[in-house]
């Protein structure tokens, strides 16, 4: 079609003056929205706007709709005009303000898992495989949500390398997807004096507390691998066994009240019991007493079942220095007299050496051991 055409069309005249009309208006219009704009251009509107687009370019790359709508909760607060240029750059929305508690099933578990121990690991392939981010000392929050379980891991130890490493390199990884607040604390008997895993246990419990606000103790033998990341190192309404079918046990309990090999407990169960008993040199008998406290102060245990509770244990020798002690037996019938006597109130030992590795706190303590 042609444009002349439009001027031979009956009531062509009439039409033009109507459009000439239209146009005068739509052309007063943007007038007055741009004398507008420019008297407001300090405002809250403009503000709100500049502060989204650079929310949403720096702060929020990869954000989902829950993300907007908490950004926009926290920018209604800065509708306000700002009193200067610099405070307009300022501020900007950090994204741990707006992180929510972790889900109580953690999204990324497995379930049962593969360890084998034929490899031997040298430190440094396993700071190398071990590839979550950690903190110095064995410390770790996940970044994508807040952990509801602050846990302190407490190993016994003392000449055990081949072990740690063995431990570490299963273990970082699985706490990392049970998204759990960690650290891991090597307390290390100093000298070559008897054995005390329960004196040891209390220390970390102590020294654990100096370094974060914990309020979960994992308490494991170095030589326990667990076998599926269900089995959650947190802690429960009442005190837990976790390991509950150890390989060496036939994937057993040996029998019901054992209380061996991990366990974990709440800062506040730990304390009702006053912790472990001090007075057990040497091998055997502190699990049962501990299990012992725990009954006499009305509490009870809880335990994973058969499958998630699956362990390997390293295979080993028993240690030198650490010989079974014909005394701990006796000391069982006594548990009820001396678990507020001993313990955790009655703790008595100096710290040598504290070091942080990418992987652990290696915690060197004297614990004022008698010689064998
Ligand atoms: C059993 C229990 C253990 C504890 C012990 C009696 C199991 C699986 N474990 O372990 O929890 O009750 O009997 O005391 O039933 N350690 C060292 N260096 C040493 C000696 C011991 O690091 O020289 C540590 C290490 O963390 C080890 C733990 O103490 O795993 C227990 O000692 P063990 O492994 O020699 O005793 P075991 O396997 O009979
Ligand atoms: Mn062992």
């Amino acid at each position: 079609m042609l444009l002349g055409s439009l001027r031979a069309a009956p009531g062509a005249a009439n039409m033009q003056r109507k459009f000439n009309t239209f146009a005068l208006l739509v052309i007063a219009s943007v007038v007055c929205v741009a004398v507008l704009l420019h008297f407001n251009k300090n405002s809250s509107l403009t503000y709100l706007t500049e502060n989204i687009f650079l929310g949403n370019k720096k702060d929020q790359p990869s954000g989902t709709d829950k993300d907007v709508d908490q950004f926009w909760d926290i920018n209604s607060k800065f509708q306000k005009a700002p009193e200067s240029s610099e405070e307009k750059t300022a501020k900007p929305v950090h994204r741990s303000t707006t992180l929510g508690p972790c889900p109580d099933t953690p999204p990324n578990l497995v379930g049962p898992l593969r360890v084998e121990f034929h490899l031997s690991h040298t430190w440094n392939t396993v700071r190398k495989e071990v590839t979550v981010p950690l903190q110095d000392g064995g410390r770790y929050m996940p970044r994508e949500c807040l952990s509801e379980h602050k846990v302190a891991i407490i190993i016994p130890y003392r000449n055990r390398h081949e072990h740690l490493k063995h431990l570490l390199f299963y273990l970082h990884p699985m706490l990392v997807r049970q998204q759990l607040d960690y650290g891991i604390y090597v307390i290390n008997q100093d000298g070559e004096g008897v054995f005390n895993r329960a004196k040891l246990m209390n220390v970390g419990f102590a020294e654990a507390l100096k370094d974060y606000d914990y309020e979960c103790f994992v308490f494991s033998d170095v030589d326990l691998v667990p076998m599926d990341d269900r089995n959650f190192y947190r802690c429960f309404e009442s005190p837990r066994h976790l390991s509950v079918a150890i390989d060496k046990f036939n994937f057993q309990l040996p029998y019901n009240t054992y209380f061996g090999g991990v366990s974990a407990m709440s800062k506040q169960q730990f304390l009702t019991v006053n912790g472990f008993p001090n007075a057990y040199w040497g091998w055997g008998g502190e699990d049962d007493d501990m299990y012992k406290r725990i009954i006499f102060h009305g509490m009870s245990i809880s335990r994973p079942d058969h499958i998630t509770g699956k362990y390997r244990m390293i295979k080993h020798e028993r240690d030198k220095h650490n010989e079974a002690n014909p005394k701990n037996p006796d000391k069982l019938f006594h548990t009820r007299e001396t678990m507020d006597k001993d313990g955790i109130n009655t703790l008595n030992y100096t710290v040598k050496e504290i070091v942080k590795d990418r992987l652990y706190t290696f915690i060197n303590v004297d614990i004022k051991a008698p010689i064998s």
